[in-house]
């Protein structure tokens, strides 16, 4: 049985990986941090009986930041594979912390990459780093002749996380040709789902337009509204990161959609997606959206109300304007075929958080009636 060693297997991508791991048969260990609260609710649907002895997914307290605890878990559990996901990963709060960001994001990735070498197993263990779109920083003049990004483009990172994650890189390519190991970076683009954390634009989006549609909320407020993204779908991308390792020679690979769009466009198309229609108004911190149409019987909401207001404290202190991938390489050499576009992925998205705020909803109303009783 192969044996994967997942690092961020709490978070929106490890979850996804982890689950197609165990699909494939594979003997799954994850490292998670402790906390003084649960933090395992992506996975716990995987994960019912830790004390039955076939049980195919094991979790290990541990941090990036402690060479010696990675060291003793790779050892102890001796995997074919590494999947190195963890990272604090939201480039505004790596404004705050930026110290911390280049330990964990930066450095967490050589102490993957060296005790896997101290230990001998460089011959056994291929290594899957996440490296990320924010490498590039979204110079226009560092694009490709066809107006992309690809693996031959130039980077400038824009941000303590870029930075981070841009050793991150270098160092893994290093380790792959000073060692010969089987050492891989995946340039990912932004890729997002149901599971995607809550104060990233997209789920923050699709959150507050579930609320709005229930009457639950008033507004949202968002930064940059012109900021454009190439995003995917968290599902089609776990994928590619399985297949990333699978290939004949480790080699560097940039997953994306190929198709840009501006956040102000993802909360149109969010809204559609529950009937409602937006007109946008006004221009930098004084553009607002406000309700046009309600297409939807289940979703009401006045004509006229005014839904998005921008709060300049959402705005990066650099900015990555732009972001559009070329993965030409990874679907001609390794036969990626995404399964779901933009429209797809806010529709799941959208069904996810509308399904979500309705079960709070029922919940409150639960508890009004046990209260009504109870006087
Ligand atoms: P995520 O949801 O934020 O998950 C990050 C994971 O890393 C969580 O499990 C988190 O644990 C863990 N983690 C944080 N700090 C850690 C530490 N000090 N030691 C060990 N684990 C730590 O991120 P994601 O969207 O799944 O992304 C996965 C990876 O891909 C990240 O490295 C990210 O930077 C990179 N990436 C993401 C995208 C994207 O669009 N999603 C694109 C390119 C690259 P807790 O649950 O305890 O917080
Ligand atoms: O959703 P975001 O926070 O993602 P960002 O910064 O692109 O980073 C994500 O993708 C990277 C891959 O390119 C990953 F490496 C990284 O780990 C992370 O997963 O912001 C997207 C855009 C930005 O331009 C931001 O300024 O949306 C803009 N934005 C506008 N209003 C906002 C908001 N972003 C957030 N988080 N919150 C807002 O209110």
């Amino acid at each position: 049985m192969k044996v994967a060693l997942i690092t961020g297997i709490t978070g929106q991508d490890g979850s996804y990986l982890a689950e197609l791991l165990l699909e494939k048969g594979y003997m799954v260990h994850g490292i998670k941090r402790r906390s003084s609260l649960f933090n395992t609710d992506r996975i716990d649907h995987l994960y019912q009986d830790p004390h039955d002895p076939n049980q195919r997914l094991k979790l290990h307290y541990g941090d990036l930041t402690d060479s010696m605890n990675l060291t003793r878990i790779i050892q102890e559990t001796q995997p074919d594979e590494i999947y190195n996901l963890g990272a604090m990963s939201h480039v505004k709060v790596s404004f705050d912390s930026p110290e911390y960001v280049g330990n964990v994001d930066g450095l967490g990735t050589l102490r993957i990459l060296e005790a896997v070498r101290l230990l001998g197993l460089e011959k056994k263990t291929r290594i899957y780093q996440a490296s990320t779109s924010e490498l590039y920083g979204g110079l226009p003049e560092n694009k490709n002749e066809r107006g992309f990004y690809d693996e031959t483009c130039p980077f400038y990172p824009r941000s303590p996380y870029g930075v981070a994650k841009i050793y991150g890189f270098w160092i893994t390519k290093n380790y792959r040709e000073a060692y010969d190991m089987y050492a891989c970076n995946g340039i990912l683009f932004n890729h997002e789902s149901p599971r995607r954390g809550e104060t990233f634009v997209t789920r923050k989006i699709t959150r507050a337009v579930a609320k709005i549609a229930l009457g639950l909320q008033d507004k949202i407020y968002l930064g940059n509204l012109e900021a454009q993204r190439d995003w995917g779908h968290a599902k089609d991308y776990v994928r590619m990161m399985w297949m990333i390792l699978q290939a004949e020679k480790a080699q560097d690979w940039v997953i994306a959609t190929g198709v840009t769009t501006t956040v102000r466009d993802f909360v149109r198309m969010a809204f559609l997606e529950v009937g409602i229609e937006l007109e946008f108004k006004g221009e930098g911190v004084d553009e607002k959206a406000y309700v046009t149409a309600c297409n939807n019987k289940d979703y009401q909401v006045e004509i006229g109300k005014e839904v998005l207001s921008v709060d300049p404290s959402y705005f990066r202190p650099t900015e990555v304007d732009l972001l559009l991938g070329d993965p030409t390489k990874a679907k001609e050499q390794l036969g990626w075929v995404p399964e779901y576009d933009l429209k797809g992925l806010v529709k799941d998205m959208m069904e996810g958080d509308i399904k979500l705020m309705k079960r709070d909803v029922d919940l409150l109303k639960a508890g009004h009636e046990i209260l009504k009783q109870v006087e």
